[in-house]
């Protein structure tokens, strides 16, 4: 495997998640208020808020501007603009924790990296806009590319896979190749199954059990993201706020089946469960 600048391999990387929208599925409304940017006051409130995630053990921010929650409806470019850029600029100028910018849009992948981002996280793998492949290759950038068949707003519709780990690996190989058609070379590549998007219980689980297959047919970092999400609620019963402990056991287990990075809302806890994870992997390979 290349060795990677945006997951480096050795450890897990925490990507903490910083929503600047008024309607994330477990977080909106921290720092927007209706349906403009964030403002005033809010803008030092959330870089105030990253700056915590990142004391807390999160190695990177994840700031977005548009929820991608199942039946979510599109945000327009200038809006995820005006959300997303003076938080990270505020933020830019008082930390050097690589920022990364989660959006579909090239506009806004390009408005951020301006601000100061040095990553990108599509979580349509290129989908939905595929000018946003020349966006990150011109900056340098680094790129998440994430699996999403259609859309947000009617993902959770039709849902169909015979074989979920196979397909969701070819998809992604799909988007890997565009990227790279693009210019942007495999250090700079990550890939993410998409825990939730498009997903049933049963597809979640075998995507995080199964993490490393994916991880080894593509030959790149693989990100996860299984944070607070309702496959959680399916299994524990547990409301969207009080999914914390069951998003640690997820996140446990995709380290320990080969994750390279957890995209999480409590940072702490990803760190603590990374830390966990890792020794007892470490453990099987030596006794193995
Ligand atoms: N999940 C969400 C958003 N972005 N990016 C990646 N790479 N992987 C994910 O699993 C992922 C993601 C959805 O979670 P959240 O940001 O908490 O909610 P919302 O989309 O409602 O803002």
């Amino acid at each position: 495997m290349t060795e990677s600048t945006v997951f480096p391999r050795g450890r897990v990387t925490i990507v903490a998640v910083l929503n600047l929208t008024p309607d994330s599925f477990s977080d909106g409304g921290r720092f927007v208020r209706g349906a403009g940017g964030v403002e005033g006051d809010d803008v030092e409130a959330a870089a105030q808020a990253g700056l915590r995630l990142l004391a807390a053990g999160a190695d990177v921010l994840d700031v977005g501007g548009e929820s991608t929650r199942p039946g979510a409806a599109e945000v327009p470019a200038d809006v995820e603009i005006a959300r997303v850029v003076p938080v990270l600029e505020a933020l830019a100028k008082r930390t050097q924790a690589p920022l990364c910018i989660d959006t579909r849009k090239a506009p806004v992948a390009e408005a951020a990296l301006i601000a100061g981002a040095r990553l990108v996280n599509d979580v349509s793998g290129l989908r939905f806009d595929p000018a946003l492949a020349e966006v990150a290759a011109r900056a340098g950038a680094g790129l998440v590319l994430g699996h999403l068949r259609g859309e947000p707003a009617t993902m959770q519709e039709g849902i169909r896979f015979d074989d979920v780990v196979a397909e969701v690996t070819a998809e992604l190989a799909e988007s890997v190749a565009r990227a790279r058609a693009a210019g942007i070379p495999e250090a700079r590549l990550a890939v993410d199954p998409g825990i939730g998007f498009g997903k049933r219980l049963r597809h979640n689980l075998a995507l995080l059990a199964r993490v490393g297959e994916i991880r080894a047919a593509l030959r790149l970092p693989v990100l996860v993201g299984p944070s607070r999400k309702s496959f959680l609620g399916e299994l524990t019963g547990d409301p969207v706020e009080a999914r914390d402990a069951a998003t640690v056991a997820a996140c446990a287990v995709a380290v320990f089946a080969g994750a390279d990075a957890l995209r999480v809302h409590d940072a702490g806890a990803g760190a603590r469960a990374a830390r966990v994870a890792r020794a007892l992997a470490g453990a099987r390979e030596r006794s193995s």
